[in-house]
This record gives C-alpha cells, structure tokens and sequence, in this order.
C-alpha cells in the first residue's frame, strides 16, 4: 500500500524543487493584469492559483496533466476491452503525473478497499438527520463528523514540522476518498430505499462498489459509474469547489473540513447543483407541453418563453468554456454507444439543436453550448438512478479525486493562507475617476501601492 504513497512522495518532491525555484528566482514576473471589470464579474481570467492536477482550456476543454478527456478514455487502462477507464487511473495521472499500468491501478483499487470502513458514529450522525434531509445536506455533515478520524488534525496539534504536512494529508485524502462511496450509498439507501442498505463488495473497483452499494450491481451500471466518476472528477483551480477546498484549506482546516467547504459550494444552482436542475426543468417542459415527445419547435417555443421570462437555462453556458463541453460529448458518445431510443435523451439532443441560438439571441451570453450537467441527469436516470436530489452528492464524489490531490499539492508545496485584498466601491471609483492612483510597478506582498 506504500507503493503509492513513496511514488508520490518521489514524483511531488520534484515538483517541490521547481516550486521552490520559481518563487526564489521569479517572483516579480507579471503573469496578468486586473481590471475592475475582472473584480466586478468574479475575477475570470485572472491567473491566481496554483493547481498541478489539470488545466481548462475555453476552446479545447479540459486536460489533465496535459492529457485531454478523449486522450484520457483512450489511454487509461480498462478492466476489459469494452469497460471505461478507471477513476483510480486518472487519479493516479492527477497525483504522480504519469498514465499508469494497470497494476498502479489495482493498487490503487486495492489500497481504497481497506481503507474504506467508515466510523460508527459517522452513520450515527446520519440517522440523526431528518429523512427527508437533502442528500448533500446529509453528506456533509457525515463527512465534516469524520474529522474525527484526521491524521493531519492530530499531527498538526501535536507540532508536527510543516515539511511533514504532506505526509497525514495524504493519509486522511486516501481515507475520505476511500469512504465516500460508502457513505453516500448508505445516505442513497436511508433516503430512497427504506434504508435496507447493501454491504461493501470490496473486491470491487472503488466507483463499481459505489453502484453495487446503491443497489445496481449490473455490468452496465459499473461502466456508466466509472464513466460518471472519471469525467467529473476534476476541472483546474479556479471552478467554485476546487477554489473553496483549497482555501479552506489553506486555513490548515483538515482535509475532511476542506472538502465539506467545497461540496457546499457544489451543491449552489450555478454550479453542480445544475445537474440536478436539468432533469427537474426537463420534467417541468414535459408537462407544460403536455408532450413526452416534444418536436424541436415546441421546446424552441417553451425556451424561448421561459428566457423571456428571466429563466436561465440550467445546464448551458460557462464561466470558462467556450464551446461545448467534451464532458457533455463524453457522455453523447456513451449514450449513443449503450442506448437505443430514450425519449429524455432525445430531448437533450433536441435542446442541443435548439437552446445556443436562443441563448445567442440574448446577445449577452459567452457561452451558448452545452455544459457536463446537460446530459448527466438523462443518462442516469435511463439506468434507473431516477431521484435527482441524490446527483449532486455523486458529482461531489468525482469530485473529491481532483480536489483531494490538489490539497495534496498544497501540502506538499506549503503554499500559505490564501487572503487577497478588497476594497470598497468608492475605492475602485476613486482610481476610475484617477482621484488615486495605483502603481502596479511598486507592489508588494500587501497589494497595490497608491500614489
Ligand atoms: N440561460 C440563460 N441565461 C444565461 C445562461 C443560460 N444557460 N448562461 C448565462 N446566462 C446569462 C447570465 O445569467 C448572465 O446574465 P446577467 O448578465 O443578466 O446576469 C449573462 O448570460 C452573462 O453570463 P456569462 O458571462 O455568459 O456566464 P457566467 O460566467 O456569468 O456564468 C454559468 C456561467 C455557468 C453560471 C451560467 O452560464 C449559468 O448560469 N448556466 C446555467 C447553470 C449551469 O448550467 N451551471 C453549471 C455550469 C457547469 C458547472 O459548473 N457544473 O458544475
């Protein structure tokens, strides 16, 4: 089980001398400018973070340590010739940087499996809550109760050396990511399923036992999770749960804290909660048009209705893409491979015909193509997983892998608490109106110097 651990270690500590190179040699090199058109629609485009695990391209998508989805699902190593791609494998390019072998893969499987006993009490908490408690509610407090098990929160108390902080994070990421589908089946199961919950199978692939411990044990289902878990799993820094795990993190909060912090951002409508949201607004057309079936017109004229009347149109658009999402093209591909005629998804291929030049129309929206969320809530509920309160707890669970390595990073790199400046309004009008004047040429660690 060290085997992953020490590859880390040797590949991390590379990465920790060229870290440490940059900010000794080139720390004064201007990588950006901010305007307050940046401060005023939520700094998009400001290079600000540091994130190893992967980058988005707006007209490419994303790559992970260079390697783009399409790439990844070729080149990860299957259990079988027709199988998807492990999410162990892409965690494993995330961590050390290099695609694996199928043994680094089962490693990784393998490792999890022990790793993946959840606590009691953490079940307590859970049967504690009301049932009709929202899933991601009942996630994170289960997670934030599992605290209680953190290496790092306990190294950190005791004065452990910051050198060292790596080596509990990755105790404590390698647990929690161990656990989650565990724990989020278990939620599944109380919430859905009169709570006749399903043991762990842990010879299981770590997303094949999260379906078997929702109740679809099948071949399919196996593939559609392990497709589901590798493609949401991470998308570069700057996207609301990655930002919010690392800076809670950055605080030294522990890893089980940090990402509860990310989930809660997850879980907002403009973000992973859209993936609930689709299928609920699908569902809401279907019976405004009385029509299971609708024709490309009616949902034109149901669309543009609904944008007239303020609506926004879950599952399009992005802060940082600007073309459709190869996450959205993933899941078509898996679709159109495995499916034969669902009346939603042919809906969501209709709205890809029909929704961008509507939203174009608008003449205000970046990005008129589809996002990963357009498609996910069909996909899983044609395999039967039809409760959409439950889907953003199983982005969250993807997510976990890009964010947990991320914090990893954090560690290893000691990058400190995160605390950018603000201003109030006037202050920004003052330099608009020249009455300060800032010097960008003389700042220093405390910002902006006036002059
Ligand atoms: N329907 C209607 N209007 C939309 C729209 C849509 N799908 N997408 C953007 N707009 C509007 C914005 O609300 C904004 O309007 P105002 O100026 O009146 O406020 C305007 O177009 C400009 O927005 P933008 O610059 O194109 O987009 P942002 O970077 O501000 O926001 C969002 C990006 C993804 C939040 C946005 O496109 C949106 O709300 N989409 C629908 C929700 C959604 O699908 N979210 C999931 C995104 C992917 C993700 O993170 N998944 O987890």
């Amino acid at each position: 089980m060290e085997y992953i651990k020490n590859r880390f270690y040797e590949a991390a500590m590379k990465k920790y001398d060229e870290y440490l190179k940059l900010k000794n040699e080139h720390s004064d090199v201007v990588v950006g400018k901010v305007t307050i058109g940046h401060v005023l629609s939520g700094m998009k485009g400001v290079p600000s973070l540091l994130t190893e695990t992967s980058k988005l391209d707006p007209n490419e998508g994303i790559r992970f340590r260079g390697i783009s989805l399409k790439e990844l699902r070729k080149t990860i190593p299957r259990l079988c010739a027709h199988g998807e791609p492990l999410p162990e494998g892409l965690f494993y390019l995330m961590l050390i940087g290099e695609v694996p072998e199928l043994d680094d893969i089962s490693n990784i499987s393998k490792d999890w499996a022990t790793r993946a006993i959840v606590p009691g009490h953490v079940f307590d908490v859970i049967d504690a809550m009301p049932k009709n408690a929202r899933p991601m509610a009942q996630y994170v407090a289960a997670i934030t109760s599992m605290a209680s098990e953190s290496y790092f929160l306990n190294a950190h108390q005791a004065g452990v050396q910051k050198k060292y902080y790596w080596d509990t994070t990755y105790e404590d990421v390698m647990n929690l990511i161990a656990r989650l589908p565990r724990i989020a089946a278990y939620i599944y199961r109380r919430t859905f399923h009169k709570g006749e919950h399903i043991d762990p199978d842990p010879r299981l692939d770590w997303a094949g036992n999260f379906a078997h411990m929702m109740g679809f044990s099948s071949p399919p289902h196996m593939r559609l999770m392990r497709m589901y878990m590798s493609i949401h799993a991470d998308h570069e820094g700057g996207n609301v749960s990655a930002h919010t795990t690392h800076l809670v993190g950055s605080t030294l909060s522990n890893p089980y804290y940090a990402y509860a912090a990310g989930m809660l951002g997850l879980a907002g409508p403009l973000h992973g909660f859209a993936n609930q949201n689709v299928l609920s607004w699908i569902m809401d057309m279907i019976r405004d048009v009385n029509d299971e079936d609708p024709s490309p017109d009616r949902i034109r004229k149901y669309c543009k209705k609904f944008l007239d009347q303020g609506g926004v149109i879950p599952g399009f658009g992005h802060a940082v893409l600007r073309i459709t999402d190869p996450r959205y093209d993933a899941q078509k591909e898996f679709a159109e491979k495995f499916i034969k005629n669902d009346n939603l998804i042919n809906i969501v291929n209709k709205l890809y015909n029909v929704v961008p030049p509507l939203l174009e129309a608008t003449g205000k929206v970046k990005n008129p193509w589809p996002n990963v969320d357009a498609y996910s809530g069909a996909l899983l509920r044609f395999y039967g997983i039809k409760e959409h309160n439950f889907y953003t707890v199983m982005f969250g669970i993807s997510r976990a892998l890009g964010v947990m390595s991320s914090l990893l990073f954090d560690r290893v790199f000691g990058l400190p608490i995160e605390r950018p400046t603000s201003y109030p309004l006037q202050w920004y009008r003052d330099v608009a109106e020249g009455k300060i004047k800032v010097d960008i040429g003389n700042c220093d660690d405390s910002g902006i110097k006036e002059s």
